[in-house]
């Protein structure tokens, strides 16, 4: 049914568009009732507003942390409209009726994301303004409930043109909306919590986010998207400030964040280094002297993959890489900041984006990550490991030298960061051949070699950089064939999980190839 707002409650943390609402409300003879603050800002506009407190009676107490939590509010959100004994309830404890709900919420997730202690994330937690959120959904038969200064225009549009009523389509439309926002206000509460208590364990129910951009279009063209925030406390993709640069894009985003996750793993006071993303999985990874040092070998890797790729960096963008980079077109650079004459020189090229991250996120903090099946989510742990160069085994006659050992656990870190099946060369703190997202291990391998086979042609070189390489493997070789082609590759020490049924002979191919190898006994599968 249609129904007529004669009185609304105003309460909201967020008071943009406020006084406009409720002018316009005013011009329909609803008589407006609002908590402090709401109150205060009403008047300061000439409006004419009662409190809360001469509704209920009540005075506001306990720093507003009861407010409106009163039978005189919640009894006049509640009465079901066509029920004699709810009304003869309003009658006989004088509840006058609310129609109209206006509130938005304490910002919890604003206030986390600042930085602010525990006590104050608390004192943030709304209970009130829920709670007569959910009073007004509940009752949306009669009541109609507005959470989004976004949706003011759309009822005052409804009321100009329905005489001063709300439809009752609206109103289970605005139902539907307050439901998910008490929802995700809470998941943003838990998850928050969660990572205060570094909870690793799942929870009954998970967490939610809260849209943070519209997106243009998925994966592809006809898919719809949008970028969601979750309370999680990480420097990174969702904390960026975009410097300049067409929108990002929703690959973007995804291969953007893959990029930065991996050169967080490297300390940026020990070396430099830089990521180059396409498609979620590196084609050039590199440690280097300086960024531009870094930027140089990265590309060499695979240059023809780098084209339209995304570039990260575990270090302050200086001018000397920024160079390096725009020589080719390039989609993304993400970095923790920039100097001045790097941003100048990016902002020569209007549309690649320049994301600033303000600092690197811990590649060992708890986390989760979340993927989608039909009818259900996938949430696991991140994964926040990294082998203890103290706890690798080496299992062949032969050890790795110390240029090996480094060149074996770089490898290694890479590999955790490329889709599965996943064979990663490098030599002098540079990958030099990734073979990603095989269903066979051995493909993997081969096309790695083959990758660096084209970059030595590619760069004029005698032979392909495989040779005198070593290789990492995220899991274990399930037989001896795929060794066997790292050997032919020419590596010269292998790094791998162990714990194949096979494991002894894989040992002895390698020691009959002559090659060192280690097992880490983690494996970094990636899907
Ligand atoms: O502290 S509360 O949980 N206790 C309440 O009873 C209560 N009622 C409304 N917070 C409460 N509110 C919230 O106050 C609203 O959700 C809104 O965000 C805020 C508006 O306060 P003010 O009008 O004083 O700015």
């Amino acid at each position: 049914p249609t129904r007529k707002i004669r009185r609304a409650v105003l309460s909201v943390s967020d008071k943009t568009g406020l006084v406009e609402f409720a002018q316009a409300l005013a011009k329909y003879d609803v008589a407006l009732v609002s908590t402090g603050g709401t109150a205060r800002a009403l008047r300061e506009a000439g409006l004419d507003v009662a409190d809360v407190a001469e509704v209920t009676g009540s005075p506001e107490m306990m720093d507003g942390r009861v407010k409106t939590l009163h039978p005189k509010i919640h009894g006049g959100l509640l009465a079901m409209r066509d029920n004699a004994e709810h009304v003869g309830a309003m009658d006989t404890h004088g509840i006058p009726p609310i129609d109209l709900l206006v509130v938005n919420l304490y910002p919890f997730e604003a206030t986390v994301a600042g930085g602010a202690d525990f006590g104050t994330a608390i004192e943030n937690i709304d209970i009130g303004g829920p709670a007569m959120i959910r009073a007004a959904a509940k009752n949306h038969d009669g009541v109609a409930v507005v959470v989004d200064p976004d949706d003011y225009d759309q009822v005052l549009e409804e009321i100009a043109t329905h005489e001063g009523c709300t439809t009752g389509a609206t109103r289970r439309h605005l139902a539907a909306k307050a439901f998910a926002h008490t929802g995700a206000y809470d998941g943003a509460i838990a998850t928050w919590f969660a990572g205060e208590l570094g909870v690793t364990a799942p929870h009954k129910r998970v967490f939610a986010g809260t849209r943070e951009a519209k997106l243009r279009y998925g994966d592809n063209p006809h898919q719809w998207a949008a970028f969601y925030k979750t309370a999680e406390q990480r420097p990174g993709i969702a904390t960026a400030e975009q410097v300049q640069g067409k929108e990002l894009s929703y690959n973007n985003l995804n291969d953007t964040d893959a990029a930065f996750e991996l050169v967080a793993e490297f300390d940026p006071n020990s070396s430099a280094a830089v990521a180059i993303i396409k498609h979620a999985n590196p084609c050039g990874v590199a440690l280097g002297a300086t960024l531009a040092d870094a930027y140089a070998k990265a590309f060499a890797c695979d240059s023809v993959s780098a084209f339209g790729g995304i570039v990260a960096l575990n270090g302050t963008l200086d001018a000397e890489a920024a160079e390096e980079i725009v020589k080719i077109f390039t989609e993304v650079i993400i970095a923790p900041d920039a100097t001045d004459a790097a941003k100048e020189l990016i902002a020569a090229k209007k549309n690649l984006r320049l994301l600033l991250t303000g600092g690197l996120p811990d590649p060992r903090a708890d986390g989760i990550t979340v993927r989608s099946l039909a009818g259900g989510l996938l949430v696991q742990s991140r994964d926040n490991q990294l082998v203890d160069q103290h706890a690798l085994k080496v299992v062949t006659k032969r050890k790795p030298s110390e240029q090996e050992l480094a060149d074996l656990v770089f490898a290694f870190t890479v590999a955790k960061h490329v889709k599965s099946n996943t064979i990663v060369y490098a030599k002098d703190g540079a990958t030099v051949g990734i073979g990603a997202g095989q269903m066979s291990r051995v493909d993997s391998a081969r096309i790695a070699a083959r990758k660096a086979q084209d970059a030595a042609e590619a760069l004029g070189l005698p032979q392909p950089l495989t040779i005198g390489s070593v290789a990492a493997s995220d899991a274990f070789f399930p037989f001896a064939d795929g060794l066997q082609v790292v050997a032919e590759a020419g590596a010269t020490a292998v790094i791998q999980p162990g714990g194949s049924m096979r494991d002894e002979e894989v040992i002895a191919a390698a020691d009959e190839a002559g090659l060192a190898m280690i097992f880490t006994g983690m494996r970094h599968f990636r899907h």
